[in-house]
């Protein structure tokens, strides 16, 4: 497995066991029927508490029965279920830190005790509702709104592109709280625990998707949804649902270099074993130099992963870090899937191999938690001091 600078002889004895876990994981649950899920367009639901039986869900979290393992052995969770496929990796991605998180950082003790068992262990599958229809990248400028009313509020709006929305018992739903002072400000913000067995909402599936195909994917759609106060967070403005992006992008920046590393192992494996012109095609310079090429760029972007664990474990990590990562690792992954894909020649187009595929879902990941521009533009702001969003 690639290791070019021996990142993993430092990881300590927990680190080594969850890598080993998920890996063992991906090799015996994952792999030898992807694909064909994959091809299927479905999400392998008997995944969903065999992850929970595995602590996959915020292991990084410090709550009750949770393991509350370092931002490393979390970054190497990832790492390993992304080799795997993208799907499972967001699986655990949306659960633990888009909808986790939140109600672990932001919520009351009776909102973590109420949901965060059940999310761990896979009984319950959450959803996170930010972006919409007509705001992707601008969600600040949100159309979804929360109406005071009767000891709650009334959700109504729509939510578009949410992984796990069909199969999710519970959606985290940001939305604008009502106030006609200002015409619907940003630090109206709220997000709430929307059961999705309440009167007015409907998740139906988005069909039709070629990247990301074993993930489950949907909207969710409100009209006039009643939720009771209990079950608003307690943050306001923006920085509630950013800061949950800030997690899952973390995992992202590290997930990425597992796809590619699958990738690479899989074309360094065909090209030692398939021949042409009386020999493996390892042997010609054409095919050493793009070996060369990718396992370079996974090395330098696994530096960078481990590098952000150490500051994220110390408290140090900015957000604009991360964006860096999540920029650099997943191009990184989608040109690496690209390469391997054309070193399997027409073998390489097939679900009997996982560049395609991976290549197919990093169009996704490309996109979602920020896309590879908006980071670009995040990085910007940074190293000038001007923002160039609008
Ligand atoms: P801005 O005015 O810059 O900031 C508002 C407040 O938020 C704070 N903040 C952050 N906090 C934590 N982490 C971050 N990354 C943060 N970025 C900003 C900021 O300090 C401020 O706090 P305060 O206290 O001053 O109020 O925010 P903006 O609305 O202008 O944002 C600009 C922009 C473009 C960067 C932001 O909107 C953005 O990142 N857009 C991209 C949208 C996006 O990533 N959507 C993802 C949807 S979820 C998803 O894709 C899940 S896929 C999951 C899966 O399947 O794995
Ligand atoms: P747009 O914002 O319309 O962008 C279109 C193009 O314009 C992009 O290339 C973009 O980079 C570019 N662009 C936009 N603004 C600028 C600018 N200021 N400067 C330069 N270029 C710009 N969202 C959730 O809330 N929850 C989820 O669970 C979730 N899961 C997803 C799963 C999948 C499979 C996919 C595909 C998406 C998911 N998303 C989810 C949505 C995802 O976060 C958005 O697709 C993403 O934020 C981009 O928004 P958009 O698709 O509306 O594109």
């Amino acid at each position: 497995m690639l290791d070019y600078v021996a990142l993993e002889a430092d990881l300590d004895a927990e680190q080594r066991l969850i890598r080993d876990t998920a890996r063992e994981f991906v090799d015996e649950e994952v792999r030898p029927t992807i694909g064909e899920y994959f091809e299927a367009g479905e999400f392998p639901e008997a995944l969903v508490t065999a992850m929970g039986d595995l602590d996959f869900y915020a292991p990084n979290l410090d709550w009750g029965d949770l393991p509350g393992i370092d931002e490393r052995a979390y970054g190497v969770l990832m790492q390993e279920l992304e080799a795997g496929d993208s799907a499972v990796r967001s699986m655990a991605s949306v659960q633990g830190a888009l909808v986790m998180y939140p109600i672990d950082r932001f919520g009351t003790d009776e909102q973590r005790e109420r949901w965060l068992p059940g999310l761990a262990s896979g009984e319950t599958v959450g959803c996170f509702g930010l972006t919409e229809p007509d705001h992707g990248s601008n969600p600040a400028g949100m159309e979804t709104v929360a109406s005071p009313d009767a000891d709650g509020y009334r959700l109504s709006g729509t939510k578009t592109w949410i992984t796990n929305a069909p199969i999710a018992d519970v959606a985290l739903v940001w939305a604008k709280v009502e106030d006609d002072s200002d015409g619907g400000s940003p630090d109206d913000v709220r997000g709430f625990l929307v059961e999705t067995d309440r009167d007015g909402i409907e998740t139906p599936a988005i069909d039709g998707k070629l990247s990301m195909r074993a993930s489950s994917t949907g909207q969710v759609e409100l009209s006039e949804v009643w939720v009771p106060e209990g079950n608003v967070l307690s943050v306001e403005g923006m920085k509630g649902p950013l800061a949950c992006l800030n997690q899952a992008r973390y995992g992202i920046a590290w997930g990425a270099v597992g796809a590619a590393r699958d990738c690479f192992e899989t074309a360094r494996a065909y090209a030692t074993d398939r021949e042409q012109f009386g020999g493996p095609i390892a042997r010609f310079q054409l095919q050493q130099e793009k070996l060369a090429e990718m396992a370079t760029r996974i090395t330098t972007a696994q530096l960078l992963a481990h590098r952000l664990s150490a500051l994220k474990e110390r408290g140090d990590l900015r957000p604009q870090q991360v964006s860096m990562a999540k920029r650099n690792n997943v191009r990184m992954a989608r040109e690496v899937a690209g390469t391997a894909r054309e070193m399997l020649g027409g073998n390489g187009i097939t679900t009997d191999y996982p560049p395609m595929r991976h290549r197919a879902n990093m169009e996704t990941v490309y996109t979602y938690e920020g896309t590879h521009d908006i980071h670009s533009l995040i990085l910007g702001a940074d190293l000038t001091g001007i923002e160039a969003f609008e």
